[in-house]
């Protein structure tokens, strides 16, 4: 019973940054995009190519990476021009997921001036980061095709917290026995109003609906 209690107490408080944290971007008027998935589903392969097709378009990004060890991913996006910042969270007990505090510190080394979006790449794994609010506008679920079909419905609190999925990888459709159609039945059976968005991190297939989505939601910001 007391182990419920601390959850509980953890969360109220991981709640009561994320709400400051919303606050403030609401103030700076940036989308947050917290980007969740399993490790390796192309989470870092995304937010390259859209970081790209984004300042294209002169909308100003930043990154937030989040991994339990290593600045590989927080390097790759930087070597292509992006303001990014590393959490690496060994440091706290190799936390499985980001939490408010955490954002809300990182956030001290980026200027969010002129950025209009800011994205949150949390740490690979489709269980821990459901439960911890960031402060974000829009919960979005990277899930490429290999993991097959099931995952929607083995992990049902990660997508039912989920604005959109990216199903990535659909490159590698033709050498696979999955079901698009399947995988995205299965995400609106436990999330009726989640977008889907079929691409390719690899060729860029399906980035155009992406890209225009987030240039969207970021306008209806104000
Ligand atoms: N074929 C293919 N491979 C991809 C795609 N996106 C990512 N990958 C590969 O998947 C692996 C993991 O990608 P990464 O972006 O590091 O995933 P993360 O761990 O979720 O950040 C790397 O070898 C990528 O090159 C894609 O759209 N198609
Ligand atoms: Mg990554």
């Amino acid at each position: 019973m007391k182990e419920i209690l601390v959850v509980e107490k953890i969360l109220k408080a991981n709640d009561a940054v994320a709400e400051s944290n919303r606050l403030e971007f609401a103030r700076r008027g940036v989308l947050v995009i917290n980007l969740m998935g399993t490790p390796g589903s192309g989470k870092t392969s995304l937010l390259e190519r859209t970081c790209v097709s984004l300042r294209d378009r002169t909308i100003g990004v930043s990154v937030i990476e989040g991994d339990i060890a290593t600045t590989n991913d927080a390097q790759r996006l930087s070597d292509k021009g992006v303001q990014v910042v590393q959490i690496n969270t060994d440091r706290f007990g190799n936390a499985c997921h980001l939490d408010a505090s955490m954002v809300c510190s990182a956030c001290c080394s980026l200027n969010l001036e002129d950025r209009e979006i800011l994205f949150i790449e949390n740490v690979g794994n489709l269980v821990c980061p459901a439960g911890f609010d960031l402060g974000e506008s829009f919960r979005v679920v990277v899930l490429s095709v290999t993991e097959g079909e099931d995952k929607p419905l083995k992990y049902p609190v990660i997508f039912r917290s989920a604005h959109a999925v990216i199903l990535n990888k659909t490159d590698l459709l033709p050498h696979l026995d999955v079901s698009v159609e399947q995988i995205k039945m299965n995400v609106l059976s436990v999330q009726p109003r989640c977008l889907v968005f079929p691409v390719s991190a690899r060729t860029g297939d399906g980035f155009q609906r992406w890209v225009d989505w987030l240039v969207g939601s970021g306008k209806s910001l104000g």
